[in-house]
C-alpha cells in the first residue's frame, strides 16, 4: 500500500520566497491519511556551500542521508511530497536502485544543470543530472540512472546549458502537447522498463491550471490531461515510486485553490483503487 513522506525541503530552491515551500508541502500533508504518513524534519539552517557550486549545500546532503533513512523504513511504493524538486534524488536512487525502472519527468524544466554550468547555483535545477550521476560529491545517486530510462514529458524551458546538453546528448522527450495517456505509455514502453517512477514539478501545468508555482512557465499541460495521463501510467505500470515537488501558495487561501488538482494528482499517483 502507498506510504507518503512529506519532505518540506526549500534549501534547494533559488526563489526568494523558497520558504513557500513549506507552507506548500504542509497543505498537501493536510489532505494524506496521517497513518499513512512521515513528515521528514528538515534542517531549519540554509546550510552553505562548503565549496561545491551548490548553494545550501550541507543541509541538502542531510536531508538525503536523513531521506534515504526514511525511505528503507516505509511501505512501498512511497510518494514523496516535496519541497523542492531536489528531493528527488534520494527518492529516485531508493526507488530505482534495481534499474528496471523508467523516471517520468513531469516537469516545465530538465534539471539538467552541473554545479559549473548552473547560473543559480540551486540544486533543485540540478537533480535530474545528479540522479544520471554527475553531481557534486553526496548529492549524486550513488547508482546512476540510464538516460534512456528517463523521459522528459512536458519540459520547455531548458536553459542554454541544458539545450546544448540535450543537443548533444538527446533524452526521450516529449512536448507538452504530446503528453497524453497514450503517447507517455507508449515512450515508456519503449524504454524496456517494467516500473514508472513518476515526477510531477507542478510547474509542468498549464499556469492557467495552478497558482502556486515559483517558476511559471507557458504552454504546459491541461490539469485534467495530466490526471489522465498520470492514470493511464500507474494502470500500466507497477509504480516504484513518485514525487510531486515545488507548491508554494502565496497563502493558505491561495493553497485551497490549487489542492484540488493537486490532490487529483495525488488520486492517479496511488492508482485504481479496489472497490
Ligand atoms: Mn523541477
Amino acid at each position: 500500500m502507498t506510504s507518503f513522506l512529506v519532505v518540506p525541503q526549500w534549501q534547494g530552491s533559488s526563489s526568494s520566497r523558497a520558504m513557500r515551500l513549506v507552507d506548500g508541502a504542509e497543505a498537501i500533508r493536510g489532505d494524506l491519511p496521517s497513518a499513512r504518513t512521515r513528515v521528514l524534519e528538515v534542517p531549519l539552517e540554509a546550510g552553505d556551500a562548503q565549496g561545491t557550486g551548490v548553494d545550501r549545500y550541507s543541509s541538502l546532503v542531510e536531508v538525503r542521508r536523513r531521506m534515504l533513512d526514511a525511505l528503507r523504513e516505509l511501505e512501498a511504493p512511497v510518494i514523496v511530497v516535496g519541497g523542492d524538486c531536489g528531493v528527488e534524488l534520494a527518492a529516485v536512487e531508493h526507488a530505482a536502485a534495481d534499474g528496471d525502472v523508467a523516471l517520468v519527468w513531469l516537469d516545465a524544466h530538465p534539471d539538467l544543470n552541473t554545479p559549473g554550468s548552473s547560473q543559480s547555483g540551486a540544486f533543485h535545477g540540478m537533480v535530474l543530472r545528479a540522479i544520471l550521476g554527475e553531481g557534486a560529491p553526496g548529492l549524486t545517486a550513488s547508482t546512476a540512472l540510464v538516460p534512456g530510462r528517463v523521459l522528459l514529458a512536458g519540459v520547455r524551458a531548458p536553459d542554454d546549458a541544458e539545450t546544448l546538453l540535450l543537443e548533444e546528448h538527446p533524452l526521450p522527450w516529449l512536448d507538452s502537447d504530446d503528453v497524453t495517456p497514450e503517447k507517455v505509455v507508449a515512450a515508456v514502453e519503449a524504454t524496456g522498463a517494467s516500473r514508472v517512477y513518476v515526477h510531477i514539478d507542478l510547474d509542468v501545468l498549464d499556469p492557467g491550471d495552478i497558482d502556486g508555482i515559483g517558476f511559471p512557465e507557458p504552454f504546459g499541460v491541461p490539469a485534467a490531461r495530466l490526471v489522465e495521463t498520470v492514470q493511464a501510467l500507474t494502470a500500466r505500470f507497477p509504480l516504484a515510486g513518485a514525487g510531486i515537488t515545488e507548491f508554494a501558495p502565496s497563502s493558505p487561501d491561495a493553497a485551497d485553490g490549487d489542492l484540488s488538482v493537486v490532490l487529483r494528482l495525488i488520486g492517479a499517483l496511488r492508482g485504481p483503487r479496489p472497490a
